[in-house]
């Protein structure tokens, strides 16, 4: 819990000062940033346990529906195309194109995940899909694989994610929320979620997984938050 608290003092402390320096400071800054970022990678990774649970929040710490704050960087509500699909590729044995049905019928599992926004707010809700270590293991994702990109259909909306954290067993391709189909608020017909990361990590609007040697970005993390965004 220290840590968290420390990381997102320290995230919010960075954006400030980015967001307050100049313009001739702000691509010294930015390259600070990004030289800080792959040292942080390394500790964070090193620190960072794949089979060490987050503990779930209990029932009675559920946000009202109402109240659970939706995000997206849009101007209108994304919804997806009717002939939405999966992409899954990369660094795998055998690629696929997926549809909603194919991966309501891998096994599910499900869990309550406390969110947390860099933003200020943090909201709980029990979230429902498939493991993405699951979803590796049907494509053969290869063990050289690095990292995992997620793509979105919201405005080009992305983030890449370390293996460790992708292939840890809380880390869920959620297609439901609170017992019900996911709805386009919070990010259908499928988005990423995990007790391990921040809310900005969590892709929503997904349309595809790639599994990569080398890290790209993201979409808060090329504007300066921290690339890792570990909880
Ligand atoms: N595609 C997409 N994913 C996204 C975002 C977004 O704007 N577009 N916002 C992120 C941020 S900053 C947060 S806090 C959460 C918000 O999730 P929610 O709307 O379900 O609360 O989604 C994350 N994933
Ligand atoms: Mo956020």
């Amino acid at each position: 819990m220290a840590r968290l608290i420390t990381r997102r003092k320290l995230l919010i402390g960075l954006a400030a000062s980015t967001a307050l320096a100049g313009c001739d400071t702000r691509s010294a800054a930015k390259a600070l940033l990004a030289g800080m970022g792959r040292w942080n990678e390394r500790v964070d990774r090193l620190l960072f346990s794949e089979n060490r649970l987050a503990p779930e929040p209990p029932v009675s710490e559920l946000t009202p529906e109402t109240a659970f704050p939706s995000y997206f960087i849009s101007d209108s509500m994304p919804f997806a195309p009717d002939n939405w699909t999966l992409k899954v590729g990369g660094m795998v044995a055998r690629p696929a194109v997926l549809t909603l049905d194919q991966i309501k019928r891998m096994p599910q599992t499900g869990m309550r995940i406390r969110h947390h926004c860099v933003e200020g707010w943090s909201a709980v809700a029990a979230w429902h899909g498939v493991q993405l270590r699951e979803l590796a293991r049907v494509v053969g994702a290869s063990r050289d694989a690095q990292y995992v990109e997620f793509l979105s259909f919201d405005k080009g909306y992305y983030s890449t994610w370390d293996i460790e954290s992708s292939l840890h067993p809380q880390t869920i391709l959620a297609y439901g929320m609170n017992g019900r189909p996911l709805y386009p608020d919070h990010g259908a017909p499928i988005r990423l979620y995990s007790p391990v990361k921040l809310g900005y990590k969590c892709v929503k609007y997904l349309t595809e997984v790639n599994f990569l040697p080398t890290r790209t970005g993201g979409y808060w993390e090329d504007l300066g938050y921290d690339w890792y965004g570990g909880v």
